[in-house]
């Protein structure tokens, strides 16, 4: 319904968060060569690191500083009101204490057992007024069910208790799905019956749920809202809501040495010519090893919030 996605057509602009257990080699792998390997949240993939030394590097994982309360702040001062963060990413590590398995941010890290980011994220959204939503991946690289046709249905389960517990648990007000177009899906690719059933079974949970396009095969008739990314579309598709993800510097997650970061300038010129075009803009930062959002970002995001109250559009 409309009705839904009002609070998503008024707020216009979001934080992204990308977050996972890739944050924990800050963008580098160095192979048992000597020689390094670049990359962010794709790095298992791109550097073809094998299972056993990524869960290794898993295990040592502690996000101690992460502070959802300067999250929350960086963002709000940034006139962002909403932010979405990943839950879980390709590579299949759930940031929450999953039931489902032990890859998770509780059971397979050296983080504090009584911490709970995204609960931490939920409380501090909800006593400064804003959205929290979460990024979901259907592509999986690391569960053993996912890749095979006979075994899909096993992980099909799987993946759906998890969003339940999601849900339930945290009751987020949107839910940002991708990796359906994985052409190692058996469905080959994601087909729209699985996008239909499982939009239906997530508004069976809470009706309230905005859900981006990526549930299904991005027609528009799939999820509530397209999801452009790093582009501004030129003009809305059929009246469709739209919103354009796009990074500060070149990457989603984490990379150490990428300091090619956008001027606030060219930030605010893309936050006025998205919502100008009726879009939302989510704009994105990746929290190293420890947490941290960095520094460059946090000024860009004070640089704009800055701009936007001088310029009454706060
Ligand atoms: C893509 C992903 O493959 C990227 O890692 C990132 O999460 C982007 C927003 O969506 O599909």
């Amino acid at each position: 319904t409309s009705d839904r996605t009002n609070w998503f057509r008024q707020d216009r602009f979001g934080m992204f968060i990308h977050f996972g257990s890739y944050s924990n080699w800050e963008g580098e792998y160095r192979r048992p060569d000597g020689s390094v390997c670049r990359n962010a949240e794709w790095i298992k993939r791109e550097c073809g690191i094998p299972m056993d030394a990524y869960e290794k590097q898993a295990a040592t994982f502690n996000p101690a500083d992460f502070d959802a309360k300067a999250v929350v702040k960086a963002a709000k001062d940034a006139g962002m009101r909403y932010i979405v963060i990943t839950s879980k990413h390709h590579e299949g590590y759930a940031m929450w204490p999953t039931k489902v398995n032990s890859w998770n941010l509780r059971d397979h890290s050296a983080f504090d057992k009584n911490r709970d980011i995204l609960a931490e994220l939920k409380q501090a959204t909800t006593a400064a007024g804003i959205k929290l939503g979460f990024y979901y991946s259907i592509w999986d690289w690391h569960d053993p069910d996912f890749a095979s046709p006979t075994t899909f249905p096993k992980y099909e389960q799987r993946m759906y208790a998890q969003l339940k517990e999601l849900v339930d648990g945290y009751h987020p007000d949107l839910l940002w799905f991708d990796g359906e177009w994985s052409t190692e899906n058996p469905h080959n690719p994601w087909s729209e019956r699985d996008g239909e059933r499982l939009e239906s079974y997530l508004h069976g949970l809470s009706p309230d749920l905005v859900v981006n396009n990526r549930v299904g095969k991005r027609r528009v008739v799939d999820g509530d809202y397209g999801t452009p990314e790093q582009e501004i579309p030129a003009a809305p598709v059929d009246g469709q809501l739209w919103e354009s993800c796009m990074t500060l510097n070149d990457h989603w997650g984490y990379a150490r040495y990428d300091q090619n970061w956008k001027s606030s300038t060219t930030l605010v010129r893309n936050l006025l010519a998205t919502t100008s075009r009726s879009g939302n803009y989510l704009l994105n930062v990746g929290p190293d090893a420890r947490g941290r959002i960095p520094q460059p970002s946090v000024d860009r995001l004070r640089q704009m919030g800055d701009w936007l109250r001088t310029s009454g559009q706060g």
